[in-house]
């Protein structure tokens, strides 16, 4: 039973890593706290930024209250000096989701007066889609003998749940 649970539970990683490869993740910009003047916590936005791996196809969500903040993306030089008259695109209505559709460096600032250089700005760094630490030539399968495809059409949702169970209750 054992050898069978192993090759299900490599199945199992084998299917999550497609599944993180191939869907793009959705990001809301400062959680809970959502987009504002991060008076009280002025690394919100550089931590978040630093904490999240941003890869392209990716959606930011901006959470904010419409008609008090917007979100605008401007460029590098503009974004550090919060130099906010040449934007290149402002989204005014909340929630304003961005995909993020390259890789390379992206710069989000509210344009209200002064909001930027109280700190409501955003900068990231979007990686290439499909770098994950498993990837399908990282993570081979084993080769399974000939019953198994019957075996999993039948019976994986069953060894998935018991090896899912066996991991939370015991270690290998
Ligand atoms: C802001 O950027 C504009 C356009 O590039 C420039 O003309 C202006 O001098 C800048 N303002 C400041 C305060 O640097
Ligand atoms: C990404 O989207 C922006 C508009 O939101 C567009 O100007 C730009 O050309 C797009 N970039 C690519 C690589 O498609
Ligand atoms: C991002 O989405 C576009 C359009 O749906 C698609 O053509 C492209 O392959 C995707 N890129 C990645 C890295 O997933
Ligand atoms: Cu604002």
């Amino acid at each position: 039973m054992a050898n069978v649970e192993i090759l299900f539970l490599l199945l199992t990683l084998k299917l999550m890593s497609l599944q993180y490869i191939t869907e793009a993740a959705e990001h809301v910009v400062g959680g809970d706290s959502a987009w504002i003047i991060p008076i009280n916590n002025p690394s919100l936005y550089s931590s978040f930024a630093a904490s999240t791996t941003f890869r392209v196809n990716d959606t930011l969500v901006f959470n904010f209250r419409t008609g008090a903040h917007n979100v605008a993306t401007l460029s590098q030089k503009h974004y550090e000096s919060c130099n906010v008259t040449e934007l290149t695109e402002s989204f005014n209505t909340s929630p304003a989701k961005i995909t993020l559709n390259r890789t390379g460096d992206f710069y989000f600032v509210c344009a209200f007066p002064s909001h930027c250089s109280l700190g409501q700005k955003l900068s990231i760094h979007v990686t290439a889609g499909g770098s994950s630490s498993l990837t399908p030539s990282e993570a081979p399968l084993p080769s399974p003998h000939s019953g198994a495809p019957t075996l999993l059409a039948v019976t994986v949702p069953v060894l998935v749940m018991a090896v899912a169970t066996n991991l939370l209750f015991h270690s290998y």
